[in-house]
């Protein structure tokens, strides 16, 4: 792996920040367990297949690892920004967070969206999870569903899928990629 570019340093710090806002749920600056724990609760709320214990472990090795990074005891509950964005930077670039993380995320994502289990993401079941996270911006919805389906046959394969959280997690990805999966469940 090559060293990143200064300019590239900065982007990935720039994504990170867009991803501590949005996780920062009072917005006080500091990024507490509970909060960080919200949004796979948010998930597992909203998703029917039953991917609750692993998709929480996985969260939380997420959270301890990021400690450890920026040398904060486990357990610890409550992280500054600047260290937690300091933290998941060296934590992104772990094979953990390839291996591991990334496809454990995009699996959860997929399974809850994927109403009638026919391992394909129609724009319906995308406006339904979009609609359960608390948005409804329908030109956001059509947008984001026709950026993922890169062969443009109308749905979204668990390959298409994969690659678009990939991008969206990894910090080479656009930086507008947190709304796009995310959004507005806060
Ligand atoms: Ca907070
Ligand atoms: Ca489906
Ligand atoms: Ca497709």
């Amino acid at each position: 792996m090559s060293v990143p570019s200064e300019s590239e340093m900065d982007r990935a710090m720039r994504k990170w920040k867009m991803l501590f806002e949005f996780l920062d749920l009072d917005g006080d600056g500091f990024l507490k367990l509970e909060e960080f724990m919200e949004f796979p609760t948010q998930l597992i709320k909203v998703g029917k297949v039953d991917l609750g214990s692993h998709l929480a472990k996985v969260y939380k090795s997420h959270w301890d690892k990021v400690c450890q990074a920026v040398n904060l005891p486990p357990g610890q509950q409550k992280i500054g920004g600047d260290l937690w964005i300091k933290g998941f930077h060296v934590v992104n670039q772990s094979k953990w967070f390839q291996s591991n993380f990334v496809p454990t995320m995009s699996k959860a994502f997929f399974d809850s969206m994927d109403k009638n289990g026919n391992n394909l993401i129609s724009l319906e079941e995308w406006r339904e999870h979009y609609n359960l996270m608390g948005a409804n911006d329908e030109e956001f919805i059509r947008q984001s569903f026709a950026k993922m389906d890169e062969n443009g046959d109308g749905e979204i394969s668990r390959e298409e899928f994969d690659h678009a959280f990939w991008s969206f997690s990894n910090y080479h990805g656009p930086d507008k990629d947190f709304s796009f999966l995310y959004n507005k469940f806060k």
